[in-house]
C-alpha cells in the first residue's frame, strides 16, 4: 500500500538530499489560478449576488443572504452536544495559554543619545478567517484561527465557511457553535475562492479585510495567490503532511496509527516514515494493512493518500541521515519516535511543528495540545512558521532623533546617498543644517 524509498548505503546522496528525491504531492496551484480569476472578479463586481450564485453552483444550495444571522449562532451553541462543547472549551483554554505568551512587547533601543528606534507591535485592523467545510468540517480550525487573532488584539474579525445544503445553507452548526463560544459574531456562509475574494474586495454585507488566514483546498490556495497584495495572507496551505522519524524503539502500532490519522484528511495527504530500522518498516507496513481495514474513509482518502507518490517509507542508515532527510522534507508535522527523542527533536531545523516521543501524536496537536494546527505545508516549513499571534501583528519602527543625534550621523547619510546616486536623499539631511544643497551632479 505504501511504497519504499531506499536511501541506504550508496543510495544516500553525498552532496545532501535533493527535495525532489522525497515523496511530495503535486499541487498545480498555477493551473487553478485561471479558474479562480473569473470567480474573484465576479465577486469584486457583483458582491453578494455573485456569492449567492456560487453557493448554488459549488455548494448545491440557494441561500438568501451570506451573513449568518445572530440567532443561528445562538441556536447552534444551545444545541451543541455538551461533550463537544466541553472538548472545544478545553481546546480553547489550552490554545489561549500558549498563544497569550506569544504577545510581543514594544522595544525601544537608544542607538545614540537622543536617537531611538522603537519597534511598536500593532495588530492588523480587520481579518477574515477561513474555515474549510467541504470534505470535512473543522470546528477545531475556528479555534486555531480565532485564538491567535484575538490574543494579538485584532479589533475586527469575520469567519467564512461554506454553506451546507443539509443545514439550510448555513455553515455547519458545530462551526457556528465554535464561533459563538469564541465570541465571534460575524460569520459568512461562503467557501472556496469566492470567500477569499469576499474578504479581499468586501461586499455590501462584508467589509473588506486587511488579511485572510486559514487552511483550505486548492481553490482557496489559488485565490490567496491571486489576491495576495490586495489582501495579506498567512500561507497557501496545501494538503496535510505527517513525517515520522523513528528507530527500532518506536511502536509500529503507534506509527501506523499516526500515519493513517493524517491520511484520513485527503487523498492528497502525505504520510512519510523515515527510519533506519528495516524491522520497524516491515512492522509498520503490516500494521497499516491491519488498521486501514478497520477504519473509516478507506477508499476515498486513506488508500489513495498512503498509496500516492506523496507518501512513503524512507529507509536510511542511522538517525543522522534521518535528520538530514526530515530537514530536507520540512514536514508540516514531524513526529520523533526515537531513543532520546527530545535530543533528536532539538536538532531538527525544518518542520511546522514537532511532536516529541511516544505520547505526542499529531492528533493531540490537531485538537488540544495548545499548539496551533495551521502550519506550513509543501516544504514551506523551511522558511515559514505556523499561525501565531505574530501572524496578526506588524512591527512598526518608530524613529525619533534629535537635531544633535541627526547631526552626528549626517555625514554618513550624505555619503551613502551620493554613493547610490541619490543626491536628493542627502539634501533632505543637509537642508536641516544650512548645508549647501548639491547642484544635482
Ligand atoms: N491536521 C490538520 C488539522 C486538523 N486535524 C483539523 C483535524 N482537524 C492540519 O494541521
Ligand atoms: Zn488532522
Amino acid at each position: 500500500m505504501i511504497s519504499r524509498i531506499d536511501l541506504r548505503g550508496d543510495a544516500f546522496p553525498v552532496n545532501g538530499i535533493d527535495r525532489d528525491l522525497l515523496p511530495r504531492a503535486e499541487l498545480d496551484v498555477e493551473a487553478a489560478l485561471e479558474k479562480v480569476r473569473p470567480i474573484c472578479d465576479d465577486v469584486h463586481h457583483r458582491g453578494t449576488a455573485a456569492l449567492i450564485d456560487y453557493a448554488e453552483r459549488f455548494d448545491g444550495v440557494r441561500i438568501e443572504r451570506v451573513r449568518v444571522p445572530a440567532e443561528a449562532l445562538t441556536r447552534a451553541l444551545k444545541e451543541l452536544d455538551p461533550a463537544v462543547r466541553a472538548a472545544l472549551e478545553e481546546s480553547i483554554r489550552r490554545a489561549r495559554l500558549v498563544h497569550r505568551e506569544q504577545r510581543r512587547t514594544d522595544t525601544t533601543v537608544q542607538v545614540v543619545p537622543g536617537g531611538t528606534v522603537t519597534e511598536r507591535w500593532v495588530p492588523v485592523e480587520r481579518v477574515g478567517l477561513y474555515v474549510p467545510g467541504g470534505r470535512s468540517v473543522y470546528p477545531s480550525s475556528v479555534i486555531m484561527n480565532v485564538v491567535p487573532a484575538q490574543e494579538a488584539g485584532v479589533g475586527s474579525m469575520a469567519v467564512a465557511s461554506p454553506p451546507q445544503a443539509d443545514f439550510g445553507g448555513l455553515p455547519h452548526p458545530t462551526i457556528l457553535a465554535a464561533c459563538a463560544l469564541l465570541g465571534v459574531d460575524e460569520v459568512y456562509a461562503a467557501g472556496g475562492a469566492q470567500a477569499v475574494a469576499m474578504f479581499a474586495y468586501g461586499t455590501d454585507e462584508c467589509r473588506a479585510a486587511n488579511m485572510v488566514t486559514g487552511p483550505g483546498n486548492i481553490w482557496v490556495a489559488a485565490a490567496k495567490r491571486l489576491l495576495k497584495g490586495r489582501i495579506g495572507i498567512d500561507a497557501e496551505a496545501g494538503p496535510t503532511e505527517i513525517a515520522v522519524l523513528a528507530d527500532h524503539t518506536a511502536d509500529p502500532v503507534h506509527v501506523a496509527a499516526d500515519l493513517i490519522s493524517q491520511a484520513e484528511h485527503d487523498p492528497l495527504a502525505a504520510s512519510v516514515l523515515v527510519t533506519d530500522s528495516e524491522e520497524l518498516a516491515s512492522a509498520v507496513e503490516k500494521e497499516l494493512e491491519a488498521q486501514v481495514a478497520v477504519t473509516k474513509h478507506i477508499e476515498d482518502r486513506i488508500v489513495p493518500a498512503l498509496g500516492g507518490r506523496q507518501s512513503g517509507i524512507v529507509l536510511v542508515d542511522g538517525i543522522e541521515q534521518g535528520l538530514a532527510v526530515v530537514d530536507a522534507y520540512a514536514a508540516e508535522h514531524l513526529e520523533i519516535q526515537t531513543e532520546n527523542a527530545a535530543e533528536v527533536a532539538a536538532r531538527v531545523r525544518n518542520a511546522g511543528a514537532i511532536f516529541v516521543g511516544p505520547y505526542a501524536p499529531v492528533s493531540l496537536g490537531d485538537y488540544a495540545a495548545g499548539s496551533n494546527h495551521v502550519l506550513p505545508t509543501g516544504g514551506c516549513a523551511c522558511h515559514s512558521s505556523g499561525l501565531s499571534v505574530q501572524s496578526f501583528l506588524r512591527g512598526i519602527h518608530v524613529v525619533d532623533y534629535t537635531r544633535e543625534a541627526l547631526a552626528e550621523v549626517a555625514g554618513h547619510v550624505v555619503t551613502l546617498a551620493e554613493a547610490e546616486d541619490l543626491p536628493a536623499h542627502g539634501a533632505a539631511v543637509k537642508a536641516r543644517f544650512d548645508w549647501k544643497v548639491p547642484d544635482g551632479k
